[in-house]
């Protein structure tokens, strides 16, 4: 949906006592709509999207679990605490996110200073600190009780499911576009079987349910400004139980393709073997050892299924008419269906270079 004016004044009423100075749409996000607030210190206000969302109470719920559980941890190795997890701004009378006159939820996190967060890879190393980021943030949730953990969306990387939706929207063909995506369709339909992979692998206990984040972008992670080293996993409203290899393929599938998510370009779309296997080494780093053999096998078979994932549920929306992800022109999402499965294709021709590659680093 293309965003709108959102008036903010009634929400900053509830956090301030003093209007703020500044408030003004932030970042890249396509679900969420995030502003930056300046007042006495610097904020990030979000109006969280309860079209996908559908319970905010319970995701936040998972929030203020998940941030105290990582800041615990942090503390016990002695490290930045405060700048380790997101910090959660309650309302003036002490609320954990506010609900305005017109039914819409919003919550505030303090912002962390002296940070950045990058939309496209610049360099390996930032690739890799990237994926050591992500790899030990499964590792300091992996005692974490999953059965407290809300499912914030249900069958959110269940890649079946999301096949079987697709089909639904191709049968409905509710605004009409069906006729200008038919190679688009051909191409999810031959890797009907492909979708099952992961689940028939979990079925055969060769892949574990962990902890995972389940929404694993370059730019869910902020950076020092100062050092490049990560300071903090963020955008954690999809924590759920998940499987890892498929946190390893998000991380692919944005910051491995040679070019951006959605490039109209498909000639510039790849994947960089180079950038797969630093994020492969780093991943397994983070992850400490806590991953399984069968499991590490299964990572490039991840970042495929990941990208066919994406690109089916553009191709969804694009069909549905535009109703989950924020479109900032038209035919968007079908632009992003397109590059998403461009990416998938190279990543099959080099299927047995990224094994060689895991193989190699195991
Ligand atoms: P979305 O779900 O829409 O992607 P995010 O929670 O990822 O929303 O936030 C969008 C952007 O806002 C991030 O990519 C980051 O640049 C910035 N951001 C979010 N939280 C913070 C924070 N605590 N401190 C600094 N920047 C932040
Ligand atoms: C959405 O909110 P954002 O932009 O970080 C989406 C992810 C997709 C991604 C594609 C809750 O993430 O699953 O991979 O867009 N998040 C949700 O860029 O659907
Ligand atoms: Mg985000």
């Amino acid at each position: 949906m293309i965003t709108k004016n959102i008036d903010t004044k009634e929400v900053l009423n509830a956090y301030f006592k003093t209007l703020p100075s500044y408030c003004e749409p932030y970042g890249n996000g396509h679900i969420n709509d995030t502003f930056l607030v300046v007042a006495e210190r610097r904020y990030i206000l979000q109006r969280m999207n309860t079209v996908v969302f559908p319970h905010p109470e319970d995701l936040m719920e998972n929030i203020i679990g998940v941030t105290e559980h990582i800041r615990n941890k942090v503390q016990v190795m002695g490290g930045d605490a405060a700048r380790a997890s997101l910090v959660v701004v309650p309302t003036q009378s002490g609320d954990l996110f506010f609900r305005d006159s017109t039914n819409h939820y919003w919550r505030m996190y303090e912002f962390t200073e002296r940070t950045i967060t990058r939309e496209v890879v610049e360099n390996i190393e930032d690739f890799y600190n990237c994926a050591e980021a992500f790899g030990n943030f499964q590792q300091q949730l992996a005692d974490y009780p999953a059965e407290k953990l809300h499912e914030s969306i249900a069958n959110f990387h269940n890649t079946p499911w999301r096949y079987e939706n697709l089909m639904k929207a191709i049968e409905k063909d509710s605004c009409g576009r069906l006729a200008e995506v038919t190679e688009e369709v051909q191409f999810a339909r031959d890797r009907e079987q492909f979708c099952k992979t992961l689940e028939l692998a979990h079925e055969a206990g060769t892949l574990p349910l962990r902890v995972t984040h389940n929404d694993t972008k370059l730019n869910n992670i902020l950076f020092d400004e100062q050092t490049s080293a990560p300071v903090c996993v963020i955008d954690l409203d999809t924590v759920m139980p998940g499987y890892s290899v498929n946190d390893f393929g998000d991380s692919i599938r944005f910051g491995a393709n040679t070019a951006v998510e959605d490039e109209t370009d498909l000639s510039k779309v790849k994947l960089d073997l180079n950038l797969f296997e630093a994020y492969a080494k780093g991943f397994l780093k983070g992850c400490n050892g806590s991953l399984i053999e069968t499991e590490i096998d299964l990572l490039p078979v991840g970042a495929m299924m990941m990208t066919l994932e994406c690109g089916m549920s553009f191709l969804t929306d694009y069909l549905e008419g535009d109703v989950y992800f924020k479109i900032h022109r038209p035919k968007h999402n079908l632009d992003r269906a397109r590059n998403q499965f461009a990416l998938v294709a190279d990543m099959e021709r080099k299927a047995d270079q990224m094994r060689e590659i895991i193989d190699r680093l195991k």
